[in-house]
Formats: C-alpha cells, sequence, structure tokens
C-alpha cells in the first residue's frame, strides 16, 4: 500500500492542553506521527512518498477563504499581539460567539481566534499551518493516486482534520484532510463518494461540510454526543438536509462499547455505503476506539482493527485512508500497522 508521508507533519508541537482545569502535556503530538512511520517503514509491503508542496485545490472547495487566511497568518499575528517574540505561548481563544452574542468577526488576532475556533483544546501554534497543510496534501495526493487506479493509498496525516469545519478550528484539527480526499476523488470524475469515520469522537467537520450534499455520504461511527467530545453534533437524528437530506448516518455508540457492539455499527455503515452506490471510499479513521487509548472508554483491541480493516475493505471501492486520532502513542504504530494491514490483506 502507497504511503503519504513528510517531515512537514512533525513541525506543529503544541507544548500543553487542559485536562481538568490543569495543563498536561498535549496529546496530539509529533511522536505518533513518528512511531507510526517507524510502524510502517518495518512493516510488509507499504511504499513510502512525499505529497507536492503545493496548496491542493480541493482545500479551496471545502473551506472558506476567509479561515484558510486567517490560519495562514494567525501565528506571526498572535506572536506580535504577545510580544515574546521565540517565547510566544501556544494560541488559545477565550471566549466564543454563542447564543446571546453577536457572530461578527472581530479585527484583533485574540478576537479572530475566538471567531474561528470551536473549543480551547486546541493549541495553534508556530506550525500549525504547515503540518496542517502538509497534511491535506497528503491526503489530496493519495487521492490522487487512488483516481489514478491504485486500490488504496494511506495518507499518514497530523494534525488530524475531521473536527476542522468549513471555517472553525477545534478538536486538534485544522484542515480537514479526509474532506479534501472526498473532493479530490469528485474533482478527479467520481460522481459519488463515501467518508467512513471510524474515529472514537464524532467526526463534526466532515460532517457540516458536506451536510447539505448530496454527492458525498458521511457516515460516523462514534461515542454518544451525550456523554462525550464534540457533544454538539453526531446525534442519530442527524440525517443531512436538502440536497444532502439520507446522506449523512450517525451510529453513536455507549460508553463501553466492544467489539462486538462496533461490528454491528460497522455491519450497518457498510451496508449504507453500499446502497448509497459510492464509487469511491474515504476512510477518516483514528485509533482512539483502542483499549488503551487515554480518551476512550471503548475496548477495541488490536486484533480488531485488523477485522475493521479487513471489513472496510470488503466493500470493494478504491480507499483513500488518512489518519484522524489516537493517543496511545505507544501502541499506536503497531495499531495503525495492524489495521492497514487487515485492509491490505482481504
Ligand atoms: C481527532 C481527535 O481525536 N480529536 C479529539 C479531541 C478531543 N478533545 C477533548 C478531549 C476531552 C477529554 N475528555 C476526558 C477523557 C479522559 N478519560
Ligand atoms: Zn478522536
Amino acid at each position: 500500500m502507497r504511503v503519504l508521508y513528510t517531515p512537514g507533519v512533525l513541525i506543529h508541537a503544541p507544548r500543553s492542553e487542559m485536562k481538568h482545569g490543569t495543563m498536561i502535556p498535549a496529546r496530539e503530538c509529533p511522536a505518533r506521527a513518528v512511531i507510526v512511520r517507524d510502524a510502517l517503514t518495518q512493516g510488509q509491503g507499504f511504499h513510502f512518498e512525499e505529497p507536492p508542496g503545493t496548496v491542493p485545490p480541493a482545500l479551496g472547495r471545502v473551506h472558506d477563504r476567509d479561515y484558510l487566511e486567517f490560519l495562514q497568518t494567525a501565528w506571526p499575528r498572535w506572536q506580535a499581539h504577545i510580544g515574546q517574540g521565540d517565547d510566544t505561548p501556544d494560541a488559545f481563544p477565550l471566549i466564543f460567539p454563542v447564543r446571546t452574542l453577536n457572530e461578527t468577526r472581530p479585527k484583533a488576532i485574540d478576537g479572530e481566534l475566538s471567531y474561528y475556533a470551536m473549543d480551547t483544546g486546541t493549541p495553534l501554534t508556530a506550525g500549525a499551518w504547515e503540518s496542517a497543510l502538509a497534511s491535506a496534501s497528503s491526503a489530496a495526493e493519495a487521492a490522487h493516486r487512488v483516481a489514478g487506479g491504485e486500490r488504496a493509498a494511506f495518507a499518514l496525516t497530523r494534525p488530524p482534520g475531521h473536527h476542522a469545519a468549513a471555517g472553525k478550528f477545534g478538536g486538534y484539527c485544522f484542515l480537514n484532510n479526509a474532506a479534501v480526499a472526498a473532493q479530490t476523488l469528485l474533482d478527479a470524475g467520481a460522481d459519488k463518494v463515501a467518508i467512513l469515520d471510524l474515529d472514537y469522537h464524532h467526526g463534526n467537520g466532515t460532517q457540516s461540510i458536506f451536510q447539505a450534499r448530496g454527492d458525498v455520504l458521511v457516515v460516523n461511527i462514534h461515542a454518544d454526543p451525550d456523554f462525550e467530545f464534540p457533544f454538539f453534533l453526531g446525534r442519530a437524528d442527524e440525517t443531512g438536509e436538502g440536497p444532502g437530506e439520507g446522506a449523512t448516518l450517525n451510529l453513536p455508540l455507549a460508553r463501553g462499547t466492544g467489539w462486538s457492539g462496533y461490528a454491528e455499527a460497522l455491519e450497518r455503515a457498510c451496508a449504507a455505503i453500499a446502497a448509497f452506490g459510492a464509487e469511491a471510499l474515504v476512510l477518516s479513521w483514528g485509533f482512539d476506539t483502542y483499549e488503551g487509548d487515554p480518551l476512550s472508554t471503548f475496548k477495541i483491541a488490536r486484533d480488531d482493527f485488523a477485522r475493521m480493516g479487513e471489513r472496510a475493505a470488503g466493500l470493494g471501492l478504491p480507499s483513500v485512508i488518512v489518519l484522524e486520532g489516537g493517543y496511545a502513542t505507544a501502541s499506536l504504530g503497531g495499531n495503525v500497522a495492524a489495521g492497514l494491514s487487515g485492509f491490505a490483506g482481504a
């Protein structure tokens, strides 16, 4: 299987994030990509290639122009605002345009951060734009390969992407790599594409980007937002709108779900994808469903990732696989290798 990887994904290095009111080392860290890279390098049948260092055309079709401009310029503006040069701390928003406030975009960088953020859990760093762009470029290149006839390609993306909406960052995500892959497949000639999101968390960004479109089916299997981040999207009654009515499927699962409950949802997801008539698949694959993951309540074992990959491959669709979450860093390389090998062996 082709692997799209560039060291550009290692530049974004957040210092810390908040947990229960105190700051802890950032969970979404460069070591995640390093350990996956090393596991696949040592594994069988993975062929590495670097994506081009260009902005993928699909990026401007899934994200707002003003948002891309903000992301690209936020760090130097934040740095100037803070006035500490190289000691500038990561940028965090402080207020949100919630109900009772209006959504007029402010001019100051700290106001704009709040305008474009969906949570306080996503440090914006000096390297955020560069790594996010490297990831989106990897996802787009993987899609090009698959559109060109390869059975499957894996984009080793970091930071992840599925929480990022057209004009919002959050949940460790800045650019929606899965959406870029799906749009690239469409632009290359596919009429219908399915996105299957297997991250522990609901992919709110991906759902919102495509919720009013009928050409992309978005299916999520995830922890029920009644008890888990992102809390405000991902319920079973969300089915899409307008031309996208019926092209959103949410399969929220209970706290503590293990393989049998997960496999049942996966069957439903695959049946929906087959019925939709997708010509290609984007697997938005997070490994934070793992039993050892610090963010997870699910009980998915390494062998289960191989089964997951095998089932997704059973759809028989040309597939772009992008990496989302997974924070049991020491186990992440082996888990991803198991999942991809399961896919490739099916
Ligand atoms: C891509 C991705 O997986 N993003 C996840 C972002 C989650 N951020 C919120 C984390 C909330 C942690 N909840 C406490 C669980 C501790 N057992
Ligand atoms: Zn996740």
